[in-house]
């Protein structure tokens, strides 16, 4: 199966199936739990539901192959029954497999296929990739990151990796700089302004800013980010304006407070009669 975009912003879900992950962590790790959320999920309109077992958060402990598919798999195998389309927010090509052939049609790596095996198991089913930037690796990434110029390094970065999985036979990328991931504040304010140059690439661009901690900082003020329950307006103006710059997909936890934010926009940026 493969999944093909809407005409309009594609807003994908997220159902982390983990205990640890930053925001959702613990909520959905029964399997019951995690399958109505999904289908919640839809229901507020997501175009997929994007189904991860291992946080990828600042200081998160990796997870082994087995306990990351006894997570998923049967997440991704409910959701897809139900005809919802499911990606697989994986880094490793052995979970991309078993959730692909469950049924999940979008493979999302926060590490770009670097993995030439992750290449061709993607190739092989025909899915459509996710590729993410990241400076470093989750548990030291936001120790010090690092660029002369964030915004042209990631669009290069990316543009190569497209490169490459294409080059390796995989059907569709999409892009993503990665916000929070290995960059601090001014870095993902830089990347969120700098959209355009990303679509500029040609390939859709997906963006994840929900109730990422540097949003917590910009709307505390202060180095203490703002706890997780006041991120959420932060988040939904971040949407838009990602969206609004030219964004194709946004992946958020309030699918439904998001759609309406960009139903205002829309009426908004309407030509008057
Ligand atoms: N962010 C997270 C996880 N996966 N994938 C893409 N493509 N882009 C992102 O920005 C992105 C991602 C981190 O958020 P979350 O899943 O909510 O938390 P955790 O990694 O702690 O599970």
């Amino acid at each position: 199966m493969t999944f093909t975009l809407p005409p309009g912003p594609c807003f994908m879900g997220i159902l982390n199936v983990t205990p640890d992950s930053f925001s959702d962590g613990g909520r959905f790790l029964a399997l019951s739990a995690a399958i109505e959320q999904g289908v919640r999920l839809r229901e507020e309109g997501a175009h997929l539901v994007d189904v991860g077992g291992e946080s990828t958060r600042p200081g998160a402990d990796p997870v082994s192959v087995a306990e990351e598919l006894r997570r998923v798999i049967p997440v991704v195998a409910s959701l897809a029954e139900q005809g919802i389309a499911v990606s697989i927010d994986t880094r490793k090509a052995e979970v991309a497999r078993e959730a692909l052939a469950a049924g999940a049609v979008v493979v999302n790596d926060v590490t770009a296929l670097r993995d030439p095996a992750m290449r061709q198991v993607c190739a092989e089913a025909g899915a459509t990739a996710c590729l993410m930037h990241m400076q470093g690796e989750p548990r030291t990434m936001q120790n010090h990151p690092q660029y002369h110029d964030v915004v042209s390094e990631v669009a290069h970065f990316l543009e190569e990796s497209a490169r490459i999985a294409e080059a390796d036979g995989v059907r569709e990328v999409w892009l993503d700089p990665g916000i929070g991931f290995g960059k601090n504040t001014d870095h993902n304010l830089a990347l969120l302004r700098g959209i355009p140059q990303l679509v500029a690439l040609g390939k859709p661009i997906l963006i994840g800013v929900s109730r990422k901690s540097f949003i917590g900082r910009l709307v505390s003020g202060s180095d203490v980010p703002a706890p997780l329950d006041q991120r959420e307006e932060g988040t939904l103006v971040a949407g838009v304006w990602a969206l609004a710059a030219g964004a194709r997909i946004l992946r958020v936890h309030d699918v439904g407070a998001q759609r309406r934010a960009w139903q205002m926009w829309q009426a908004l940026d309407r030509e008057p009669k």
